[in-house]
């Protein structure tokens, strides 16, 4: 049996202190927003997951193509003993990297989903006795106190979640990485790569509406851990290419003027028809960006990798 640890960084109602701040503060300024983050309680984990494998939705294989054939380079390289996985989710590509990595002592999956955390968990290998598993339920951008472990580290952030910040949060939360590594030390990250639109919009419109059903959950959760009165039926998912940032927005589309009602908030938010949330973007990224952005953080890239079909890259940096 693996030891395995699960420690909330965050005290469940600073969970719920930071969603009342980002739907009030999202809600009450033009264009309205609300952050990805707000997704992923249960069932919008388990969406994102059929998301993962929709026809459309190519980034999880690609990057689990890259990652399956390249894990023995990063083992080579880094010799990690600690991985550090940003974003962990169901932890089901991190194998390759467990497999690969036979001298690691600890895994230290970070998720603000605690069901994907305990479920993540609970699939590890059995067949690696020893292994100190220790997850933390935290917001992967205010990382974070880690426990001591032995090093090297690799810290993993994978799946293109990184393409979920603004550019600016994505230089803070560089920084923040970056300050985790210690000389000898590793940064091992996914992002999506600027492509066809017609490609990018339908990994995130799919024909079945997966996307769409993950899109309007925010909604169901802000009713259910707020109060609101959103009716989820009211609002369309909307999936742009926006040319000049590189990103794909989501958003909801409220169908006609509406008024809704956020209790715990005392707020009632007024819509106009056709008004949309921006609920999402999904920074696709260059090469060169990828690496002066990295570098601007005070890392250098070493490696970079892609599928063949150039759709998604997986890089390697060092402090
Ligand atoms: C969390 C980065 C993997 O932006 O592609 C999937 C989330 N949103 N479909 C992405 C997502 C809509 C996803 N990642």
């Amino acid at each position: 049996m693996s030891p395995f640890q699960l420690t909330r960084t965050l005290p469940e109602d600073a969970t719920s202190a930071a969603l009342r701040a980002d739907v009030q503060h999202g809600l009450t300024r033009s264009p309205k927003e609300l952050p990805p983050k707000w997704f992923y309680d249960s069932r919008g984990s388990e969406l994102f997951e059929e998301i993962t494998r929709l026809p459309e939705y190519y980034p999880t294989r690609a990057e689990r193509e890259i990652l399956a054939g390249r894990a023995r380079d990063i083992a080579a390289a880094t010799g990690a003993r600690t991985l550090v996985e940003l974003g962990s989710g169901s932890s089901e590509k991190t194998r390759f990297l467990l497999d690969a990595l036979p001298g690691l002592h600890s895994y230290l999956p970070v998720d603000v989903s605690e069901s994907a955390l305990t479920g993540a968990g609970e699939s590890l290998p059995a067949d690696r006795p020893g292994l100190h598993v220790h997850a933390l339920v935290a917001d992967f951008t205010r990382v974070l106190a880690l426990p001591d472990t032995p090093g090297p580290r690799l810290v993993a952030f994978l799946g293109g979640t990184i393409g979920n910040l603004l550019p600016g949060e994505r230089a803070d939360f560089l920084r923040s990485v970056r300050a985790l590594l210690s000389p000898g030390d590793a940064l091992l990250l996914g992002t999506d790569l600027v492509k066809d639109e017609g490609v990018l919009v339908a990994a995130y419109d799919d024909a079945a509406g997966v996307t769409a059903e993950f899109n309007k959950n925010v909604l169901a959760v802000v009713n259910r851990e707020l109060g609101a009165d959103f009716p989820l039926d009211g609002f369309d998912h909307v999936a742009v290419w926006n040319a000049r940032e590189e990103w794909i927005e989501m958003r909801l589309r409220a169908r006609e003027a509406a008024k809704v009602r956020i209790r715990e908030l005392d707020l009632v938010v007024p819509f106009e028809a056709g008004e949309e949330i921006r609920t999402e973007v999904s920074a696709k990224f260059r090469q060169e960006g990828v690496r002066s952005e990295l570098a601007a953080a005070g890392m250098e890239l070493t490696e970079w990798w892609t599928d063949p079909e150039g759709r998604f890259a997986l890089s390697l940096s060092t402090a």
